[in-house]
């Protein structure tokens, strides 16, 4: 059975820069519709024996073109806000540390160069959808942005994301409306790039 990662803050805890209320109803409906309309697919595909890396890794695999595209669709939202809520903490904020903050400042240029390209790749996603920071097992970083639920495992490029922007409205419509932009800058403030380099060194 596929799951929900479970919360080591409170739903308040990330306030201001993510309410409360967003936190309860993303988590809470979101996340958990995402999981259980996963497993009830992954049941009748037949595929339940794969861990969920393996799963959205190996999509083609799936016969039937409606349960793909709905693992694909569930499976994508339960493994993506697994790592976004994740790598989110009250205690977050700041700069990595390390092998990881080295590594972006020679991939980027910065930090701030970084956290300049991963916003504009954010913001300018058009509709629903996720930014991402990934890496592959030589440890090589890249940014990029995909539509709905897909994530770079999908896409065969033996990438694996270590840290995620949600931009889907239901991720900050409640606090920053149409403000997109807003909600991107404030969720560096509760980024925590120890889970994050955690994530890296999980790769390589
Ligand atoms: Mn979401």
């Amino acid at each position: 059975m596929y799951e929900q990662i479970k919360l080591d803050y409170a739903f308040d805890a990330l306030e201001p820069y993510i309410d409360a209320l967003t936190v309860e109803t993303h988590y809470g409906k979101h996340h958990v519709n995402y999981t259980n309309t996963l497993n009830t697919l992954a049941e009748k595909a037949g595929v339940t024996d794969k861990d969920i890396v393996s799963l959205l890794s190996s999509l083609d695999s799936i016969a039937d073109e409606t349960l793909r595209k709905g693992i694909r669709n569930n499976g994508g939202g339960c493994y993506n806000h697994n790592l976004y809520f994740g790598t989110l903490s009250p205690n977050g904020g700041g700069e990595p540390q390390g092998k990881l903050a080295d590594k972006i400042a020679a991939t980027f240029g910065s930090f701030d160069e970084f956290k300049e390209k991963i916003s504009n790749a954010a913001a300018t996603q058009f509709g629903s959808g996720w930014a991402w920071l990934s890496a592959n097992k030589a440890g090589d970083l890249k940014i990029t942005a995909t539509s709905n639920q897909d994530n770079p495992l999908m896409d065969g490029s033996g990438y694996t994301p270590i840290m995620a922007i949600d931009v889907w409205e239901h991720a900050y419509y409640l606090k920053y409306k149409n403000l997109r932009a807003e909600y991107i800058k404030q969720i560096f403030n509760v980024i925590d790039w120890n889970k994050v380099a955690a994530n890296y060194e999980a790769c390589l």
